[in-house]
């Protein structure tokens, strides 16, 4: 197997990164912290909130240094590396608090560093420690994560893998048109550039077609055939698996040596510039999930998400990893798995939203055989963009919640304008997360799929101060989650 990492040049420039991170960090305490999650998942949402929070006194009441009075100063500093975009927080809280639409999809990495001044709570503490800690937070696809594991994957694993699961469930009918292309071509035949760009279109469209809305499974890798960026073209793009390898090695010149080259290339050029430059550089991390999305879409959708969180698990514990192990010299020590846009249910059903995000990692977990330790599932919402009320429904006392459905949203055949206000019963989860996925299980086209209503609410109206200042964004948990992330750096 082709263990590139393994050369020393990535060794050194590795253990160069993580020195030169712990030189600043000796002048200035500072915190990785890696926001990730599948996209439209909340990541933008969820660190713009975060952060206005922090600058604007944000009702916080289990993030103990604030709550305490302990935290004197906190303000945005230029984030120490320069080849980064920058996470545009002006732009985006503009957006949110300022136009009340949610920011655009960013489809990059970005960062910002944000810094707290405050006063240990220990007496030796404030002997020895400036009482500064400096946050990065770095926002990445959580597709990018999903391509880790093919550093362990020679070109004919990553084929039957991937031709495998294509051929499983709904996949299997967006698959036919790639599958018969990459099974009607003969692999061993010269290379013809035309054929390859059909097979990696028909491949990207398969990809597509996975993850659209009406579907929405979590992506497989290769995660940039989705997100191109810079690389849309570029050979490390045109590539697609082959389905049905013959014995043996590729013959040279082959449409099949030439797509393993490519698949190769994708590897060093972009999965391991990742690897390297950002995800070894981790302290801690959140995974988004957007839960509510996968229970709605059906049974299909919630099995396929916990397969990608059990990906994601995976390249945090690299106990069973052992590529993964022996380059990170830094471990994230703690992690935390967040089921977003729990304003779209009333808080009965925040820890029974809770509860099934937490079945989904439990599983995940036994299935790659790590410890719980450092290892947390919450329910928040970064921005609560609704209200609660009951309402008398035929004699029964109903809860609902409030909120503006953004334009063209409709509820019964009402489509709305985005400035009108509407109740509505989103319909209740199941108390007992199991009963939800033993029918997956057992037979998933019988499964109980809850019957839930969503519609996407615009950000919430947010309340001025006398002195024409807004309030900080409403949220829900968004502190405990805080406190679970860097509240022991604060102590
Ligand atoms: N009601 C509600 N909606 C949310 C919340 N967080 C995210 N959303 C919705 O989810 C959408 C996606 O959120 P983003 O933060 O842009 O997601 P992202 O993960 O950054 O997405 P990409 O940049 O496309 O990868 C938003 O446009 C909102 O509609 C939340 O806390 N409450
Ligand atoms: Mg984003």
């Amino acid at each position: 197997m082709p263990s590139l990492l393994t050369r020393f040049s990535d060794d050194a420039r590795l253990a160069l990164g993580t020195l030169t991170d712990r030189a600043s960090g000796f002048v200035n305490p500072t915190l990785r912290l890696g926001v990730t999650g599948l996209s439209r998942a909340g990541k933008t949402v969820f660190i713009s909130s975060l952060v206005h929070n922090l600058l604007n006194g944000g009702r916080l009441p289990v993030f103990e240094a604030v709550r305490s009075g302990r935290v004197s100063k906190i303000r945005l500093e230029p984030q120490p590396d320069d080849a980064v975009p920058r996470f545009q927080y002006e732009d985006h809280i503009a957006a949110l608090v300022g136009d009340r639409v949610w920011p655009d999809s960013t489809r990059a990495i970005s960062q910002l560093r944000i810094t707290l001044d405050y006063e240990s709570a220990s007496g030796w503490n404030r002997m020895f420690s400036p009482g500064r800690l400096s946050i990065d937070i770095v926002d990445y696809p959580g597709e990018w994560l999903l391509d880790l594991p093919l550093l362990t994957q020679d070109f004919r694993a990553f084929s039957n893998k991937t031709a495998g699961r294509a051929k499983t469930g709904i996949r299997a009918e967006l698959s036919t048109n790639w599958l018969s292309l990459a099974t009607s071509l003969d692999v061993t035949a010269p290379a013809v550039e035309a054929d390859a760009q059909r097979l990696a279109e028909a491949f990207t469209r398969y990809l597509q077609a996975c993850k659209s809305d009406e579907r929405s499974l979590s992506t497989l890798p290769p995660g940039r055939f989705l997100m191109p960026g810079d690389l849309e073209g570029s050979p490390a793009l045109t590539f697609s698996p082959l389905a049905n390898l013959p014995e043996g090695r590729a013959p040279k010149g082959s449409l099949w040596a030439m797509m393993e080259r490519r698949y190769e290339a994708y590897k060093t050029h972009v999965v391991k510039p990742f690897f390297r430059e950002h995800f070894a550089r981790l302290d801690r991390q959140i995974v988004l999930i957007d839960a509510l999305q996968a229970i709605n879409r059906g049974p299909e959708s919630l099995l396929d998400l916990e397969g990608a969180l059990t990906d994601v698990l995976a390249s945090f514990r690299p106990g069973t990893n052992s590529f993964l192990s022996s380059f990170l010299t830094k471990r994230i020590d703690k992690v935390l798995i967040a089921a977003t846009k729990a304003d779209h249910l009333h808080h009965e059903s925040h820890d029974r939203l809770e509860r099934i995000a937490a079945r989904l990692v439990q599983r995940a977990i036994a299935r790659i055989g790590v410890s719980g330790a450092g290892l947390e599932v919450m329910a928040i919402a970064s921005v609560r963009a609704t209200r609660e009320a009951t309402v008398n429904h035929d004699g029964h006392v109903l809860p609902v919640i409030v909120g503006t459905p953004i334009a063209g949203e409709t509820i019964n055949g009402e489509t709305f304008d985005g400035e009108r206000k509407t109740a509505i019963f989103t319909g209740d989860l199941p108390e007992n997360p199991d009963s939800l996925f033993q029918d997956l299980e057992s037979k998933p086209e019988e499964s109980l799929v809850p019957d839930l209503r969503f519609v996407r609410f615009r950000p919430p109206h947010i309340e001025e101060t006398g002195g024409g200042l807004k309030l900080s964004v409403p949220h829900i948990r968004l502190d405990r989650a805080m406190q679970f992330l860097f509240g022991d750096r604060l102590a």
